[in-house]
């Protein structure tokens, strides 16, 4: 798509609308959404944000010890040469403030700030068929309309605290990971319990342990973690990166995962033990996400990812030198990277300190929280702060939590009621002209998230700019086109080993009562945006263009998407 930015022209509704469109969330996705619709299309847009600020996740999770786990030269925007040229990032993973500080820089840089309603959570949306516009409304109790409702609402934005009894007695402090005060929180002398050991408290836990006088770690699953070997960026690799955008963005753009590194073309057992093990030395040297690229079939057989299950184990056991800890941390029962893998900055190093205390919930649940702190295994822990890094109600929580009523009163809550079902992520039937930014369906957080947002806003871009070109006032998908692509997304996920994990969150599994179905696409990012490609290029195959609201129930111009138009391997 063009590049550059036309000047927007002021087409400023009044207050409430009606705008063409209306984008709910001014993280990464609302962003760049808005720079695309009001500066490239001319379109007027409102952005609707629950936070003070830009940044979305980035505005939220401002715990101890968060950063990227995603390498910097490949986290941020890859569209405009300009701003890639001027910002320079300082560490090999970039940390909180310093995202946020670059999610300002490109908001202020393209004068974005002045479309977005800060302080404003969304709270419901409801579709007019008849003069085919979205009523969105606000906490505030403001009315917006609008033709188009994107949402941009991030995939772990919905905190999940659970329901563990006496929580309301705690004398202490309790905070989550994801609304983390932004005056930050004072461990110094404090006993701090920390439950969860995911990709957040595997960051959090060296940092809170290094300022508080004693950590508790409540683990129920334990995990697998590879060193991020963060640092500080130094000037050669910082031209080498200015000399490079190009092949950097040709790399993530083509890569299933998004990230800045190609996955190896040899399979686990292609080579001897000792070359294995040599290949495994190398990549924990290395560090980052990148050890799961050290062989293409460690998620799809079992037998290969064991191996590098068993290399990850035995560096646990070699790093903590309390036995009985080593043996709770080391006790992994799912595949390497069949759930999210962490990388840390001397996590399990974090457990040889004195002031750390790992405790075993598998074996001795936690039963109550008390005045004084947490009752696990029959014996009270006690506590001043409690921190839940206990993730979030993922991809479909955000989305769920406004009350969003469709065509003839459909809720998307009765449409999901058994899971998520959307035609690439990107659409569900019965709510025309509504768009879900890195959706249940499409790749998402199985990507490094810059790269498949610009995928997922530039095609929605294209897509409005087509509809409007040739006069057509609605899109919805096809039911047989939802139907099929459930169906590959299913498929691709059980090519793999991911859905074998009954504990992830990529199945909801750690939601009490959420439907447990595999969310993200697991076909791989460069795959499916080969399909989208060719969904777009044969008219929105697999959509219904114009008409009335009801549309989904009859068949598309145009069949469904081609699976065939893009082969890859599966994309995690
Ligand atoms: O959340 P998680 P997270 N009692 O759901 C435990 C992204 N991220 O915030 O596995 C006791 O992974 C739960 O245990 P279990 C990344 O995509 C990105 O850490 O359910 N424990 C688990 O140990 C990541 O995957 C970056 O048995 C309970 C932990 O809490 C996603 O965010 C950095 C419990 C939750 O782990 C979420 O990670 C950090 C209970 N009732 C995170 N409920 C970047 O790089 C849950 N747990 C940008």
């Amino acid at each position: 798509m063009a590049n550059d930015a036309a000047p927007s022209p002021d087409r400023r509704p009044a207050d409430g609308g009606p705008f063409d469109a209306i984008v709910v969330g001014a993280g990464f996705s609302g962003l760049y959404q808005l720079h695309c619709l009001r500066d490239r299309l001319g379109l007027s847009v409102r952005v609707l944000e629950a936070g003070s600020g830009v940044g979305g996740t980035w505005y939220w999770n401002r715990y101890p010890g968060a950063r990227c786990d995603s390498e910097s030269h490949s986290y941020g925007y890859f569209f405009s040469r300009e701003l890639l040229e001027e910002w320079e990032w300082t560490e090999r993973y970039p940390e909180q403030p310093e995202i946020l500080r670059y999610l300002n820089h490109v908001a202020d840089r393209f004068d974005l700030k002045r479309d977005i309603s800060f302080d404003t959570r969304v709270t419901a949306a409801r579709r007019d068929a008849a003069a085919n516009r979205w009523h969105v409304e606000t906490s505030a109790g403001e009315r917006l309309t609008a033709t188009y409702l994107i949402l941009a609402v991030g995939c772990l934005s919905s905190a999940n605290v659970p329901k563990i009894p006496g929580l309301e007695t705690f004398a202490g402090a309790w905070y989550h990971t994801g609304e983390w005060p932004h005056e930050g929180v004072d461990f110094t002398g404090k006993r701090v319990g920390q439950i969860g050991t995911g990709s957040t408290g595997i960051q959090a836990a060296p940092v809170i342990a290094r300022s508080a006088a004693h950590l508790t770690v409540f683990q129920r699953t334990p995990n697998y973690s590879v060193p991020a070997r963060n640092g500080p960026l130094g000037a050669e690799f910082k031209r080498w990166v200015r000399e490079r955008h190009d092949e950097i963005r040709d790399v993530v753009r083509t890569t299933p995962n998004g990230h800045p590194f190609r996955i190896a073309e040899r399979k686990a057992f292609d080579v001897t033990d000792e070359e294995r093990r040599a290949i495994y030395e190398a990549a924990w040297e290395k560090g980052g996400l990148q050890f799961r690229a050290s062989f293409r079939d460690l998620l799809v057989d079992k037998r290969a990812n064991d191996t590098a299950a068993a290399f990850i184990k035995e560096k646990i056991r070699a790093i903590v030198k309390d036995k009985a800890t080593a043996a709770v941390l080391a006790a992994i029962d799912h595949p390497y990277a069949a759930k999210r893998p962490p990388i840390d900055s001397g996590y399990f190093e974090t457990f040889n300190r004195d002031n750390v205390t790992l405790v075993d919930i598998r074996a001795r649940p936690i039963e109550r929280i008390v005045p004084g702190g947490i009752v696990a295994g029959g014996r009270e822990y006690p506590l001043d702060i409690i921190v839940f890094a206990t993730g979030f109600d993922a991809m479909t929580g955000p989305l769920l939590r406004i009350a969003i009523e469709g065509s003839d009163g459909l809720t998307l809550k009765e449409a999901w009621r058994a899971g998520p079902r959307t035609y690439l992520g990107l659409q569900v039937a019965g709510f025309p002209n509504m768009f879900t930014l890195t959706g249940p369906g499409s790749p998402s957080v199985l990507c490094n998230l810059p790269v498949a947002i610009e995928q997922h806003v530039e095609w929605i871009t294209d897509c409005i700019a087509w509809l409007r070109a040739n006069g057509v006032d609605r899109i919805e998908p096809a039911a047989e086109a939802v139907e099929s692509w459930v169906a590959h997304v299913n498929e691709a996920a059980a090519a793999t080993l991911l859905p074998t994990v009954p504990h992830s969150w990529y199945l909801g599994a750690n939601v009490p009562g959420k439907p447990r179905v595999f969310m993200p696409y697991a076909g791989g990012m460069a795959r499916y945006r080969a399909i989208c490609e060719d969904v777009a290029a044969r008219g929105y195959a697999g959509f219904v263009l114009g008409g009335s609201d009801r549309a989904a129930a009859r068949p598309a111009r145009v069949g469904g998407f081609a699976a065939a138009a893009a082969s890859g391997s599966v994309g995690v």
